[in-house]
């Protein structure tokens, strides 16, 4: 087995090739040995100059966050950072791949660095609630000026080693052989004798006095919410401010704050969630699947016009079908547009947009459809329409053709029965707007074979969405959590609550919006339409809360109305409307409920904890796999704030016992028919344990 770290000689320069797959991750086999390295190439009286290398598909990626949490292990990487930086012998960095967090950090604390011109470098550590933590809060700036460090280090974005080089970062951007470009550069270094560049010598340089509350301000509502970004800034102040040791003691107190913060820990949990959720538990990662060369996309409606392009995007054809011809022309119009918006950004090339255009076909004939590997449907929410729709697809299609429906509650088994190939049927839930939101809920049903739903998944990488794998109930496992919220919410509109309360609660908590902003963006009367759908299996209190049904008989749709629950000005600027809440009022009177003060912690449990006890029976009933896979749907789908993990997540650092005897409490207030607790919760928080904690 190869080496973690090797040392070689090649002439009178020392290579240490860091050899640690997949991404050279600094467990602490390579912290000791790279510090190893270093001490050999100084003991060695051969050795005039030393280079950091990798092996595999990329440099360092950085600290091995599996190591989070767990007892720290000698040498640390500041440490190690530090050895490095005070070596005698001249040390270049030969950067491939990415160079991130820990991995630049290395870097950073060698006397050159050069890269391949196809490299990266970040700072991601703010995307785990982190900050740089050996030394790259103090180092960064001192190459590159306290400005372009913010940017990097709060955004977390890697740069291209073209603009490393203009910044500062980098020495030399190098092509081809990049063993032979850095002995090269040794060799020069060398025999030109160039001094040893110690960057924690130089100064850090700020372009304007009011620079730090300037960024923050300009930035306040991206980071809202989030920990790291701030103490990223006050990180980088301190570089600006104090000597180089005493920035790093700065940096290290904070690193461990973030370090030991529930914040950091949710992200975490995401960074290894959103890579577990693809894995199906039960089925090896290398499972058979069907290729999947063209697709059809049925509707050319918002829904299936941004399906259609999520594929065009990946450079998968797709038959785009309607029933008439201008609504095709219509859909092909909005796509167009989308794609010329992005163009207009400069985020698209022409020609790439014009590609993609090509790619998609529209067409009014199923026959067109009968060589597609993958057909999802996107048409009216209905059950009879999908089953016509699936009779169709069903005669035409070839054998083998997966097909999808995109329905967001409707009872897949019965779409799949439909059909004489129940096997090859299953739904595939995009989110409103497909083409940009990441999230895709592949519904298996009972009969669908694992190498169908193993496609999907697979399918739902490569177009970019993040995919998780759900079973078939009414809602899947988004839609039948938000259920609940919105039931609790409306519940407490009418025993006191305003709209604008129940908003500012769920804001604050960290979500996009709160559920009345986003009835009335999306349009009220969606919601309406499903109400009226489900009327009959509704509770009579569920019934008689009608303020929806009061609202939108006035023509107030929300927002493309000019009002809903809110009014709207031109600029879509909302106010809470004085006539609602007297509308509210006088519901309240109508259903004799007597007002009360809600307090915001009553409007966070019972909005809040009644998702996670319905997340609960989810799992009871095998219809998510894991408690991550729920956190994946909620955190991509609903804008549940990435620092709190998920709800599932956020339940366990809240405490399952204290969520239970809420539901409890709620059962005894609001009544059984709601608040049941999840037996899984009951026993979970009976044990002392969590959904992650088992
Ligand atoms: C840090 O450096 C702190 C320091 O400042 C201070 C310390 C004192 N550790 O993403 P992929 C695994 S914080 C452990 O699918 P790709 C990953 O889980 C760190 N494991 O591949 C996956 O495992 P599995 C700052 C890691 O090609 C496998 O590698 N660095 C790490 O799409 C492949 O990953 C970062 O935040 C890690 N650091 O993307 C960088 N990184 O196969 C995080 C990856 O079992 N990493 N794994 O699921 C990335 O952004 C991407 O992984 C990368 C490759 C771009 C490198």
């Amino acid at each position: 087995m190869a080496e973690i770290v090797a040392f070689s000689k090649e002439g009178r320069v020392g290579v240490i090739t860091v050899n640690n797959p997949p991404v050279n991750a600094l467990s602490q086999a390579v912290r000791a040995g790279i510090k190893a390295g270093i001490e050999k190439g100084i003991a060695d009286a051969d050795v005039s100059a030393m280079v950091i290398i990798c092996e595999g598909r990329t440099f360092i990626a950085g600290a091995d966050i599996r190591e989070f949490g767990k007892p720290p292990m000698e040498p640390h990487l500041p440490d190690v950072c530090q050895f490095i930086e005070d070596s005698p012998k001249p040390v270049i960095a030969a950067i491939h791949g990415t160079a991130l967090g820990g991995g630049l950090e290395i870097p950073l604390s060698c006397h050159f660095r050069i890269a391949l011109s196809t490299a990266k470098v970040g700072l991601p550590e703010v995307k785990l609630g982190l900050l740089p933590g050996a030394g790259g809060t103090q180092r960064l700036p001192r190459v590159a000026g306290a400005r372009s460090a913010l940017e990097m280090i709060t955004s977390g974005v890697p740069v291209a080693a073209a603009r490393a080089k203009d910044m500062g970062i980098l020495d030399e951007m190098v092509e081809g052989d990049l063993k032979a470009a850095a002995l090269v550069f040794a060799q020069k270094v060398v025999d030109q004798k160039l001094p040893i560049r110690r960057v924690s010598q130089l100064k850090a340089t700020v372009d304007s006095p009011t620079l730090f509350e300037d960024f923050a301000k300009a930035n306040a509502r991206k980071f809202r919410g989030f920990m790291a970004p701030f103490k990223c800034i006050e990180a980088v102040k301190a570089a600006t401010e104090l000597p180089f040791p005493e920035g790093m003691k700065k940096e290290r107190e904070i690193f461990i704050e973030l370090h030991d913060s529930n914040q950091s820990k949710a992200q975490r949990h995401v960074f290894f969630a959103e890579r577990e959720v693809v894995r199906i538990p039960g089925l090896p990662d290398d499972h058979p699947t069907r290729e999947i060369k063209s697709v059809g996309v049925l509707g050319a409606g918002t829904m299936g016009g941004g399906i259609a392009m999520c594929f065009a995007n990946a450079g998968i054809p797709v038959k785009l079908l309607d029933m008439k011809q201008e609504f095709l022309d219509r859909g092909l119009a909005v796509i167009k547009k989308n794609y010329a918006n992005t163009v207009a950004k400069g985020s698209l090339k022409q020609e790439v947009m014009d590609k993609r255009l090509s790619l998609i076909q529209p067409t009014l004939a199923y026959e067109d459809l009968k060589d597609a590997d993958l057909v999802i449907e996107a048409v009216f929410e209905d059950m009879a329409v999908k089953k016509e729709v699936f009779t169709k697809l069903d005669a035409v299609c070839k054998p083998g053709a997966i097909l999808a429906s995109n329905t967001s509650y409707l009872n897949v088994d019965e779409i799949a029965a439909i059909t004489r190939r129940p096997q090859d049927v299953m739904g595939m839930h995009f989110f409103s707007p497909a083409n940009v939101m990441r999230l895709l809920e592949n519904v298996r049903g009972a009969k669908t074979l694992p190498e169908v739903y193993a496609t999907a998944m697979k399918v739902g990488k490569k177009i970019g969405k993040v995919p998780v794998l759900v079973g078939v109930c009414d809602g899947f496992v988004g839609n039948r959590m938000l259920a609940k919220r919105t039931r609790e919410c409306g519940f407490m509109l009418e025993e006191g609550a305003l709209p604008w309360q129940i908003d500012r609660v769920i804001y604050d908590f960290g979500f996009p919006m709160g559920p009345y902003q986003m009835g009335d963006m999306a349009g009220l009367d969606i919601g309406w339409r499903n109400r009226k759908a489900k009327f009959d299996s509704l509770t009579p209190r569920e019934q008689k809360n009608n303020l929806l049904d009061k609202i939108c008989e006035m023509g107030r749709y929300g927002q493309k109305t000019g009002s809903g629950f809110y009014k709207y000005d031109e600029k879509r600027n909302a106010t809470p409307d004085p006539m609602i809440e007297e509308l509210i009022i006088n519901h309240s009177k109508e259903v004799g409920i007597a007002r009360r003060t809600i307090t915001d912690q009553e409007i966070i449990e019972r909005a809040i904890y009644s998702m996670i006890n319905e997340g609960a029976k989810i799992l009871e009933e095998r219809i998510a796999a894991r408690p991550l896979d729920i956190d994946v749907v909620w955190l991509y789908g609903y804008g549940f704030p990435v620092y709190l993990g998920g709800p599932m997540f956020y339940a366990d650092t809240v405490g399952l016992k204290k969520v239970y005897d809420a539901v409890l409490k709620y059962r005894d207030s609001v009544g059984a028919e709601y608040w049941t607790p999840s037996p899984l919760l009951e026993k979970l928080a009976k044990e002392g344990k969590g959904f992650y904690s088992k």
